[in-house]
């Protein structure tokens, strides 16, 4: 049976709510090496490569495979991969505390709005939990109702799972729902969730496929500050409200 009211909105994080890869996950792992003592160095367009793979942990034995396989054959290598993760979260933390990383135009706006008119809000990311409530300020964090984050789930995006897990969290049919995402691997996570998703775009994101998106766009807009579309429609609107999300839905929904 599919719903026909939008009740939920589920976000992700990274590139999504703030663009956090290049300027912070990036240099947060470099400095995790350096301190360990290895040479790896992520520079940017190795980073973009390596963000083929989600997860930190996943990131780095990705990274091991393709060049430095040597690390793969010590028989603690999954202990030191965990490590450094823990070293890197540790840095990432640190430089989110410096306020060094923005949330995305629109997305307090639009959370606020949300939430004030009795949405559900949820959270659905890649990355470790810890990463999400260090981003987020005490205000906004609270408006999330579930928090699906890291290791919740064994399968990361592309596969569906924490998407899964925040629909079973909140009991809700993915119909209810829209989902926001800023890269291949989360859109293919969240449609075949069976939600229908917005996507805005991150640094690393802008040539990626996003077919089956309901919008692509710049970002979701400010008043004075219009969102730029790649694909779809704003409907005459100059940025992603309420009233253009419950458009959006109804058009999926009647699709669907
Ligand atoms: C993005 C990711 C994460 C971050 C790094 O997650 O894939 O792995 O790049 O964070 P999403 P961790 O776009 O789903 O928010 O090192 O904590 O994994
Ligand atoms: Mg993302």
């Amino acid at each position: 049976m599919l719903a026909a009211m939008l009740e939920a909105l589920i976000f992700d994080v990274d590139g999504t709510l703030a663009d956090t890869e290049r300027d912070g996950h990036r240099p947060a792992f470099n400095a995790a090496f350096a301190e360990a003592g290895l040479d790896w160095h992520w520079d940017e367009a190795l980073y973009g490569e390596l963000l083929a793979v989600t997860g930190g942990k996943e990131r780095m034995r990705f990274y091991c495979e393709r060049y430095a396989p040597a690390f793969l054959e010590q028989p603690d290598a999954d202990q030191r991969i965990k490590a450094l993760h823990a070293a890197k979260t540790r840095h990432y933390l640190k430089l989110l505390e410096t306020g060094a990383i923005p949330l995305q135009p629109g997305v307090v706006r639009l959370l606020r709005e949300a939430h004030g008119a009795g949405l559900r809000l949820a959270i659905a990311t890649t990355t470790t939990p810890e990463n999400v409530t260090a981003l987020l300020p005490a205000e906004l964090m609270a408006l999330f109702e579930i928090v699906g984050a890291g290791d919740t789930v064994a399968n990361k995006k592309p596969a569906p799972d924490i998407y899964q897990w925040v629909l079973r969290e909140m009991d809700l049919p993915p119909s209810a729902c829209l989902a926001f995402e800023d890269s291949y691997n989360g859109l293919k996570a969240s449609l075949a969730a069976g939600l229908p998703t917005v996507v805005t775009l991150s640094e690393y994101t802008r040539d990626h496929d996003f077919l089956g998106a309901l919008a692509v766009l710049s970002d979701l807009g400010e008043p004075g500050r219009p969102s730029k579309v790649q694909s779809g429609t704003l409907h005459g609107k100059a940025l992603v409200d309420l009233d253009l999300l419950k458009i959006w839905h109804r058009e999926a929904i009647r699709e669907s």
